[in-house]
C-alpha cells in the first residue's frame, strides 16, 4: 500500500496528489499540520529536511515531489502521464522547470499578496505580473490550440502548471488575456483529480489566520 503524507493546501503536495489519483492508485493518506509534524522524529526519519509530500511505498522512501512523480510513472505505468514523443518529452520537461523555476519565483509577491502576509509594494506587485504574464504567454504558446500541453492526453506538464492554474484569477492575473489557458484551466477543473484536491475557501481562510498568528508570534 503507498502512504502519502501531505498537506492538502500545499501546491508541491498536490501535484503528487493530482497523479495519484489521476492514476486511480489506491494510498493512505497521512495529514501533516506543519505547524510542528513535519519535525518530529518519525516524520524526521522519513524525510530529514522536513518538507511535505512524501511516498512510502513498499517499505521505499521517496522524497521531493517530482522524483515521487517519475517513481509513479516507473512503477505504475497504467494511466501513464507521461509524454511519449520527442517534442512532447520537450514540451513536458520545459512546462514543468519553467514553472517551478520561473512562475513559482514571479508569483511569490501575488502570493503573498493573495494571502495577506506582508506588505508587497505596488511597484513589487506590477513587477511580479509582468514577470509573471511572459510564463502566462509562454503556457499559451506551447498549449496552441490543443486540450493539453503534449497533444490529447493529460500529461505531468498539465499536472505541473495545472495545479497553479486555479489561482492564477484570484493572483491578480486576468485569465481573459488567455482564452486558450482559461479553457484548459476549465478542462483540468472539471476533473475529479482536480476538483478532489482543490483547497475551499475556509480551507485557506484558516491557512491566513495560522500563518498571520505564526507571523505575529515571531514579531513579523
Ligand atoms: N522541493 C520540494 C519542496 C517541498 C516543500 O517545500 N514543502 C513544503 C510545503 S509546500 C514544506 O514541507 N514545508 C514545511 C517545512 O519546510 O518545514 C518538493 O518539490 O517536494
Amino acid at each position: 500500500m503507498l502512504t502519502f503524507y501531505h498537506t492538502p493546501l500545499s501546491i508541491n503536495s498536490r501535484r503528487v496528489w493530482v497523479a495519484l489519483l489521476e492514476k486511480a492508485l489506491p494510498f493512505e493518506a497521512t495529514v501533516l499540520d506543519l505547524g510542528g509534524d513535519q519535525f518530529k522524529p518519525e516524520f524526521l526519519g522519513l524525510n530529514p529536511f522536513h518538507h511535505i509530500p512524501v511516498l512510502v511505498d513498499d517499505g521505499l522512501t521517496v522524497i521531493e515531489s517530482f522524483a515521487i512523480l517519475d517513481y509513479l510513472e516507473a512503477k505504475y505505468p497504467t494511466h501513464s502521464l507521461l509524454a511519449t514523443t520527442p517534442k512532447a518529452v520537450a514540451t513536458q520537461r520545459m512546462v514543468q522547470m519553467v514553472t517551478v523555476n520561473e512562475l513559482v519565483p514571479a508569483i511569490n509577491p501575488l502570493t503573498k499578496k493573495m494571502m495577506g502576509f506582508g506588505q508587497e509594494t505596488e511597484e513589487a506587485i506590477a513587477q511580479a505580473k509582468q514577470k509573471a504574464a511572459v510564463v502566462l504567454k509562454f503556457y499559451a504558446d506551447k498549449l496552441a490550440d490543443q486540450p493539453f500541453f503534449c497533444g490529447e492526453q493529460l500529461t505531468l506538464a498539465d499536472v505541473v502548471a495545472g495545479t497553479f492554474a486555479p489561482w492564477f484569477e484570484q493572483l491578480g492575473l486576468p485569465m481573459a488575456d488567455y482564452p486558450t489557458l482559461q479553457a484548459w484551466t476549465q478542462r483540468l477543473m472539471e476533473r475529479p483529480a482536480w476538483q478532489t484536491t482543490q483547497p475551499t475557501a475556509q480551507d485557506l481562510a484558516a491557512l491566513r489566520d495560522r500563518m498571520q498568528q505564526r507571523m505575529a508570534a515571531q514579531g513579523q
